[in-house]
This record gives C-alpha cells, sequence and structure tokens, in this order.
C-alpha cells in the first residue's frame, strides 16, 4: 500500500523583492521538498496588508512573487501554489481560531514588538492577530512541516499550541505542525549590520542583496559588506558576526563546510573572500534571474496557475472549515 505522503505548507509576503535572506532561509528549499513531500505554496497577500500598502504596488509585487517562487523551482505540477486572498477560507478560519487564541500569548510574538515599534503609527489590530492568520493557512491543510526561516519559529510553534487547544476543547480536528528550519542560511544577517536580520524593509539598501539585484550590484554590495581588521577567514559567529555571515551565506552556495571554507582562504585578504562569495550567489541566481523575466512577461500563464492552484487549495480547505463549523456548533443545513 502506498503510504500518503506528508504535507508541507509556506508562505511568504508580496512586500517587495525577497532578498537573499529569504531565499536562504526559505524559498530556496521550498523546490527540494516537492517530491518527498505534499507541498502547497502561498504568497501571503491579507498578511502584506497589516502594513500600509499602496494597492497597485500590492498587486505587481503579488504578480512578482509568484513568478519569483516559481523561478526559484515551484513546479506547479507537483505543488500546490496559489495567493491567500483567492481562497476565503483562510480568513474564515482564522476568525475560529482567534476565538481560541489568548491575548497573552500574541503579545509575547517578537514580531509583533518589532513591527509595532517599526511602524508606531499603525499599530492595527491585524498586524497584533497576524499569527493567528498565520495559523490559520498551516492548520487548513493538515500541515506536519512548514520551511521557515528562525525568525518564523516562535509562530509556527503558537500554530501548534492553538491546535492542539481546539483539539482539547473540541476533539481531534488539526494535525500539529512543526517548524522545519535549515541547518545553515536560517537567519542570514544585514551586511551593513552583521548582529541584526538582513530584512527588505531595512532603509539602509547596502545591508541586503535582493534576488532581482545585477551582478554588478551583487559585487558592490558585497565588497562593501561590514567585517573585522583582522584579516583572518575564521567562523566565530560571537566576535566576527560579519564574516560568520558571509561564510554562512558562501557554505549553503557552494555546499563547502565551514573548515573548508577557512582552509579555502588562509592567508588570503578579505577582498578575495568577498569577490568569490558575491561570485557564489551570482552564479547561483542568474538561472533564477532569468526564468524569473521569462515567467513575469507571461501573464496568462502566471493567472492560470495561480487560479488553478486556488481552485485546488479551496477544495481541500472548504472541506476542513466545514468540520470546524460543525465541531464548534454553528447551525449546518
Ligand atoms: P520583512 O523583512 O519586511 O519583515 P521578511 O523579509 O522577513 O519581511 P517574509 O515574507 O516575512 O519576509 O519572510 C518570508 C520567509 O523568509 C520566512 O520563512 C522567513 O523566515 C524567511 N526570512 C526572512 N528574512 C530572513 C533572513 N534574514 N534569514 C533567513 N530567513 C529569512
Ligand atoms: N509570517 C510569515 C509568512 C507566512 C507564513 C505563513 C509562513 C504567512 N503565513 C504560513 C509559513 C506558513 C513571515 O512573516 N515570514
Amino acid at each position: 500500500m502506498e503510504t500518503q505522503k506528508k504535507r508541507v505548507f509556506s508562505g511568504i509576503q508580496p512586500t517587495g523583492a525577497f532578498t537573499l535572506g529569504n531565499y536562504l532561509g526559505a524559498v530556496r528549499n521550498w523546490p527540494l521538498l516537492q517530491d518527498e513531500y505534499d507541498c502547497i505554496y502561498c504568497v501571503v497577500d491579507q498578511h502584506a496588508i497589516t502594513v500600509r500598502q499602496t494597492p497597485a504596488d500590492l498587486r505587481k509585487k503579488t504578480y512578482e512573487a509568484a513568478a519569483m517562487l516559481l523561478a526559484s523551482g515551484i513546479d506547479p505540477q507537483k505543488s500546490l501554489l496559489f495567493v491567500q486572498s483567492h481562497v476565503p477560507q483562510h480568513a474564515q478560519l482564522s476568525w475560529v481560531l482567534s476565538c481560541n487564541a489568548q491575548f497573552g500569548e500574541l503579545s509575547r510574538m517578537t514580531q509583533f514588538k518589532d513591527k509595532s515599534a517599526k511602524h508606531a503609527d499603525n499599530i492595527n489590530t491585524g498586524l497584533f492577530t497576524y499569527p493567528v492568520l498565520m495559523a490559520a493557512d498551516i492548520l487548513l491543510y493538515g500541515t506536519h512541516y512548514v520551511p521557515v526561516g528562525g525568525d518564523q519559529k516562535q509562530h509556527v510553534e503558537l500554530a501548534r499550541d492553538i491546535a492542539q487547544r481546539f483539539n482539547n476543547a473540541y476533539s481531534e480536528t488539526f494535525v500539529l505542525p512543526e517548524p522545519m528550519i535549515p541547518k545553515v542560511g536560517a537567519r542570514i544577517m544585514s551586511l551593513q549590520e552583521p548582529t541584526k536580520k538582513m530584512s527588505k524593509s531595512d532603509s539602509n539598501e547596502k545591508s541586503f542583496v535582493l534576488m532581482t539585484d545585477s551582478a554588478d550590484v551583487i559585487m558592490k554590495k558585497f565588497k562593501s559588506a561590514v567585517t573585522d581588521s583582522d584579516g583572518i577567514v575564521r567562523y566565530d559567529v560571537e566576535n566576527k558576526p560579519g564574516i560568520s555571515n558571509l561564510m554562512g551565506i558562501y557554505s549553503v552556495m557552494t555546499g563547502k563546510t565551514m573548515a573548508d571554507i577557512e582552509k579555502e582562504f588562509d592567508g588570503q585578504g578579505y577582498g578575495t573572500f568577498k569577490t568569490a562569495v558575491a561570485e557564489s550567489v551570482i552564479t547561483a541566481l542568474k538561472p533564477v534571474q532569468d526564468e524569473y523575466n521569462r515567467i513575469l512577461a507571461d501573464k496568462a500563464y502566471l493567472e492560470s496557475t495561480l487560479k488553478d492552484g486556488a481552485q485546488k487549495a479551496q477544495y481541500v480547505a472548504n472541506k476542513l472549515v466545514n468540520k470546524v463549523y460543525r465541531k464548534v456548533g454553528f447551525a449546518q443545513f
């Protein structure tokens, strides 16, 4: 008998071009799971409006995000790819889950604290209940594993807590999800302040590499990356955060271990090392960028892929929402 594949679900916000952090921490790993797992990937536009967006821009970025996921290797024959707002069951389940999530636990979420400090003029309730919608995304599809960067671990654990609480209150309904975090690349740091996470919303453009940056720009950004003054390529996150971050990037790109990298650049200056890191990134991104430009130009293909994905997702999600509605006691005719 064929055993059923385990479910994988992940999402990314269409809030701008993806950074190298998004790629190495999350997106790059998603296609690698397609054969072993039953994968669902989602462009989470409803999450994006927790921060003020320009409507025309959000629409454009939604297409761009989907094109970048396809260009990175997500194959719609193997995985489902769709836009969150096209599957209304996410918002439906989110309401029920919000009645099973505690104010206190949401108040402890690091991302909420960070984002409300950053957007002090717009601390809307959506920003606060963001992790509940994320729990709905995950729990709707009976997800076992959620491939994300290290910063999202807390949110996946919260989804698990909410699921367990619901199961205890109403009987077994949700699968308890687990985060799937890469060993290397889970937390790519800013190139300018290597103790801070690389983030696309950073005001200093030199702090991040975008997946759409040209080879010249990537080279320049790596060359101006902040390091230290001892001139030795050695992995030591505490004392050499800049060099260690570059080594992490180079390690994911080349598959080399930290020891290999230390040996390779023994006795050489940071200039040579930075050039090698930049080249490894340029080489890895080139085919993705070419494919991205090709797919983005083919709007009909993009739309039909997303439409098909949404239809299939709705079918799965609808069954779960019906089940949840029944369990909580909503009258159904
Ligand atoms: P922002 O920086 O604007 O808050 P973001 O870059 O974190 O947004 P998301 O859409 O929230 O973008 O994240 C998508 C995925 O990328 C998540 O799985 C997240 O964990 C991962 N990710 C984001 N930044 C990094 C990073 N610096 N290193 C590793 N993974 C990251
Ligand atoms: N919160 C995530 C994006 C996200 C997500 C999800 C990730 C929304 N829903 C479901 C995994 C599963 C973020 O900020 N990176």
